[in-house]
């Protein structure tokens, strides 16, 4: 503990909110850099930033620059992973050794995010969608740290679903065996990030920012280790027609498969190629998703702030 601050930098207003039980909400690096196009990223991730705001609570992007986690950066620091784009590190569990101890800078996924967070103190967390089991990884093994991270971290991350870019039915088995609750926010259907219906059931349906807060405070008073998986659909408006974002994903996996492409490469390379096979279009519902989340979030950290 006595030399986290070496790895570690909270932004003055973050750590301030946190210390006053203020409510906050920590959002990802890797949508910036890795998940859209600059300067969309850019314009987005500070949108969020806004949106955090004027619902009541106190952003904390996080990211890795120059060795240290910093829980709150900068506009600068948002500005520079979004020009950087793929050319930053993408930033999982495994990355953190190597890029802190030599001074590196990196993009955080969902899971080294959720590390942050924790490390800060900040219980809520808005992202796009979490990584999760990919189609095929009876063979290729290819499941995201994402998952492990939310069986082991306590942090709440409000999504839109997971894309099915993964396997939906296996993620949803995997976060069962590692005993992560998966919360519909006013469904009892998991979304699919681009569209607001899978045909998968989520383990619970709520529908207030106070009733999740409270299943997340009782978690927190049992002292049971791991995180919880909020979803909430895309604003119906926004909503991508099903048979379109099918047949595109579909295709985006063919070329990644054709390809050859492995690894960490995986997500970046698929949700490139979606944005390219659509026109931009589903960068737009993208974009919509991620406010939503950051505006359910951050009524769900006021509920909690003022749950104790
Ligand atoms: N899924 C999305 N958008 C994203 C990601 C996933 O719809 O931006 C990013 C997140 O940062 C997530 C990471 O944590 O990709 C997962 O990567 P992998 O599958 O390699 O674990
Ligand atoms: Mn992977």
């Amino acid at each position: 503990m006595n030399n986290l601050s070496r790895y570690l930098r909270v932004s003055e207003e973050v750590q301030k909110a946190i210390q006053e039980n203020k409510p906050v909400v920590a959002l990802e690096s890797t949508i910036i850099s890795h998940g859209m196009p600059y300067p969309k990223n850019v314009e987005t991730a500070l949108m969020v930033e806004e949106t955090v705001r004027e619902n009541g609570a106190i952003p904390a992007t996080i990211c890795i620059i120059g060795g240290k986690i910093v829980v709150g950066a900068s506009h600068e620091d948002i500005e520079y992973l979004g020009k950087a784009g793929l050319s930053v590190h993408k930033a999982s569990r495994r990355d953190l050794p190597v890029l802190l101890s030599k001074g590196m800078d990196g993009a955080t996924t969902v899971a080294t995010t959720m590390i942050g967070a924790a490390l800060a103190g900040i219980k809520v967390f808005a992202t796009g969608g979490v990584g999760g089991v990919h189609r095929g990884a009876e063979t290729t093994m290819d499941i995201s740290a994402d998952l492990e991270e939310l069986s082991d971290t306590n942090v709440m991350v409000v999504c839109a679903g997971c894309k099915s870019i993964l396997d939906l039915n296996l993620t949803l088995e995997y976060l069962e065996t590692k005993g992560v609750p998966v919360i519909g926010y006013k469904t009892g259907e998991l979304p699919a990030f681009y569209t607001d219906k899978s045909g998968l059931k989520v383990d619970y349906r709520l529908d207030t920012p106070e009733e999740i807060a409270s299943a997340f405070k009782a978690k927190i008073d049992l002292e049971m280790k791991g995180g919880m998986l909020v979803a909430n659909p895309i604003p119906a408006e926004y909503a991508m027609d099903p048979d379109e974002i099918n047949s595109t994903i579909e295709q985006a996996v063919k070329d990644a498969n054709e390809l050859g492409i492995k690894g960490k490469d995986t997500t970046p390379y698929l949700l490139d190629r979606i944005q390219k096979l659509t026109g931009g279009r589903s960068l737009d519902s993208n974009i919509q998703l991620v406010l939503n989340n950051a505006r359910l979030a951050s009524k769900i950290a006021v509920a909690l702030s003022e749950n104790q």
